[in-house]
């Protein structure tokens, strides 16, 4: 027994990570399809062992498919997203497009996985990356002490970018040894031997947009009551977010105790020795599944206060790992609807 899935924006960086990782956790598929843009027809794509062709978005019949995980960015699931739903199958899009709708569930399953119990437009969201580890690191804390305020700077690898972007890094980083770094295209600064604090548009407030979904999407996902302020900063590192998280709860909470809380938490590993190396990088977690978590001690400049650090694959639990996991869920809950094949 196994479903049919397409993954629709097969050649970028998520779509690819998509297919490693269904295969990696063994999601039951009977056929895969891989879909893209028309100028990617042809173009191969690897699932375990087998070669899959893309095929044209504009033509593809999605009325065969079971599930499918979009990941073509804001503009094509705003022009798909709800058509494909309409077609019978569950959308899940790891754009930005559709998280903020009400109708449309904002899901990272080890924190709110019975958002998954309604779905009107057969779309589940997938949150940006930064989010996501971030509420896997703040719901086991949430649960024993109400958070009320955090304040989170984030150390983004160019992965995030797209491929465009870690092209960038690594042509910069290699260009400065000999003719000078190449002017930056898919940065406003140079990358390479930088970091830039702005990811995303500047909006009105004086926050980017990466910052303003970092608080509406964990208010969404974990609970509106808590108070987040971001800031948002690009990093010359190939894969793997970090984030420096600064929480401040209601009520008590010991670091030893956080820390135990943490050991125990579905998604998280924690690596915490005071000791040089005792920390995760994002070169660790980099092809990992877990949220890293590490540094974790009292904030003695609020009355409750917990710092930490935490790290992910942006890629995998960030985007692909976490749109996967939306997968298995609904699996496990029986939501997928199979359809007869012809
Ligand atoms: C970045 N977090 O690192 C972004 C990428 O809203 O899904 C993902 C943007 C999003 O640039």
């Amino acid at each position: 027994m196994g479903y049919r899935v397409a993954v629709v924006g097969a050649t970028g960086n998520v779509g690819r990570e998509m297919f490693n990782i269904l295969e990696e956790v063994k999601f039951p598929v009977e056929k895969m399809h891989a879909i893209a843009s028309r100028k990617s027809i042809g173009t191969e794509v690897s699932f375990g062992s087998q070669i899959i062709k893309c095929e044209d978005l504009e033509q593809f019949d999605f009325s065969k498919v079971d599930i499918v995980l979009m990941s073509a960015g804001g503009s094509i699931s705003a022009a798909w997203g709800e058509k494909i739903g309409a077609a019978g199958p569950i959308v899940i899009d790891n754009s930005s497009h559709f998280r903020m709708d009400p109708d449309v569930p904002l899901v990272v399953p080890e924190v709110n996985p019975d958002a998954v119990n309604s779905i009107p437009k057969n779309i589940i969201a997938n949150p940006n990356c930064s989010t996501a580890q971030l509420v896997v690191a703040l719901k086991p804390l949430h649960d024993e002490v109400p958070i009320k305020r955090v304040v989170v700077s984030t150390y983004q690898s160019v992965s995030g970018a797209g491929k465009e972007g870690m092209d960038e890094l690594w042509d910069q980083t290699k260009g400065v040894f000999v003719l000078g770094a190449p002017e930056p295209k898919k940065f406003t600064k140079q990358i390479a031997f930088n970091v830039i604090p702005h990811i995303d548009v500047f909006m009105d407030d004086g926050f980017t947009k990466e910052e303003w979904k970092m608080t509406v999407e964990t208010q969404k996902i974990l609970d509106p009551a808590i108070q987040l302020v971001a800031t948002c900063v690009r990093v010359p590192v190939m894969v793997g977010h970090s984030e420096s998280i600064n929480i401040e709860f209601t009520g008590p909470l010991d670091e030893d105790d956080a820390r135990e809380i943490l050991r125990d938490a579905e998604g998280i590993v924690v690596v915490d020795k005071r000791e040089n190396g005792g920390y995760i990088t994002p070169k660790e977690a980099q092809g990992e599944f877990p949220v890293y978590v590490s540094r974790i001690r009292k904030d003695p400049t609020v009355e409750h206060g917990i710092a930490l650090w935490c790290v992910a694959d942006n890629l995998r639990k960030g985007a692909a790992l976490n749109a996967v996991q939306i997968a298995q869920l609904l699996h496990d809950k029986g939501l997928i609807k199979q359809k007869t094949l012809a």
